[in-house]
């Protein structure tokens, strides 16, 4: 534990509930990332339809099969909206005239990249505050952003998204990145809740740059979630390796298989494990257990697609004004910037 005071990125009253675990690296006191997410798990898995929280996804293992989806070939996302932010750069940081970038869910920040190589350029200075719950993430683009831009300043913030982005100071201008069409993994719940809660956060005049991926020809969408290394298969069945591994559970890999369909009417890919026999499914721990029956689906995770106008209408009401719309040539993937209204 190093001893600095937190930085002027953090809310006044927020200051002292931060410390720093590393050197330019902040957590909040109190919080405990590493809790056993036992709640939720046993909750969702007793409803009907069994599902899960995409979270309980992103152990190390988890983590590092995402990494292996951002590369495959089918996997359009990452390539076409790296493609977007490096060719739109210049115009997004030019039109949000801001001193903070703040990105939640990080991971190595490689797309932030063009973001932050252009506020150096245009602005000769800045800070860079990329929220993420993993070290790791942060460390990484520490390394990379001292490196590549010395005249930025970093702070890396490992919290959930929400406790990061409620402490950063309202008057300082912010732009807040989201990317990866992870806004697609919030359930109907999920997603007001979280843009009630960022917008709340921003200050007026503040920016946000959201990444969301595109209805588009089915057979696309559904090779995307369905590729033929069967590296989509394995992140996703590797949630029940890491619910085993946290809850002391008995889900058997050999059993069961990956399925995954585009939802016209929901314009969602879903993303399930199909039991391929019958398991009984016991938590010691927990005193609790089920019958997963034969051909039986958990949902373990969705992707919303996006139709970008309905998209930009929907976060109007959260006080969010559109600025810009930036795409790729085909149309696949949207890039939107907005502003918080005063
Ligand atoms: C992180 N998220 C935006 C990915 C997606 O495309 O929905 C997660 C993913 N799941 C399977 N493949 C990729």
């Amino acid at each position: 534990m190093t001893q600095e005071t937190a930085p002027h990125i953090f809310a006044t009253d927020q200051r002292s509930h931060w410390q720093s675990a590393h050197r330019g690296i902040w957590f909040l006191q109190g919080s405990n990332l590493d809790a056993i997410p036992t709640l939720s798990i046993l909750t969702t898995l007793w409803d009907q339809p069994r599902w899960l929280e995409a979270y309980h996804l992103y152990d190390d293992h988890g983590s590092e099969l995402f990494e292996a989806i951002c590369d495959l070939p089918e996997y359009y996302l990452t390539r076409t909206e790296n493609g977007i932010l490096e060719t739109h750069a210049k115009h997004i940081i030019a039109a949000a005239p801001v001193e903070c970038i703040v990105e939640l869910g990080a991971g190595y920040s490689k797309k932030t990249i063009h973001l932050l190589s252009e506020q150096a350029h245009q602005r000769g200075a800045g800070i860079f505050a990329p929220i993420d719950v993993s070290i790791a993430g942060l460390l990484a683009s520490q390394a990379a952003a001292h490196k590549d831009f010395p005249q930025i300043d970093f702070h890396g913030i490992h919290a959930r998204y929400e406790d990061g982005f409620s402490a950063i100071e309202k008057s300082l201008p912010t732009l807040f990145v989201f990317l990866g069409s992870t806004i697609g993994n919030f359930n109907q719940t999920e997603f007001p809740r979280f843009f009630r809660a960022l917008a709340a956060a921003m200050g007026p005049n503040d920016y946000l740059l959201l990444g969301a991926d595109r209805v588009k020809p089915v057979k696309l969408l559904e090779d995307a979630y369905n590729d033929s290394r069967g590296i989509t298969a394995a992140f996703i069945l590797n949630v029940f390796r890491n619910i085993n591994r946290l809850l002391g559970g008995n889900f058997d890999l050999a059993k069961m298989r990956y399925h995954s369909w585009f939802n016209p009417e929901w314009q969602q890919i879903e993303m399930y494990a199909v039991a391929s026999a019958a398991q009984a499914i016991r938590f010691p721990e927990a005193n609790a257990g089920f019958q997963w029956l034969k051909d039986e689906r958990i949902l373990v995770e969705i992707s919303r697609k996006f139709d970008a106008n309905r998209l930009q209408e929907q976060l109007g009401f959260f006080g969010l004004t559109p600025v810009e719309h930036f795409t790729d040539p085909n149309q696949w993937f949207s890039v939107l910037l907005f502003r918080k209204q005063n």
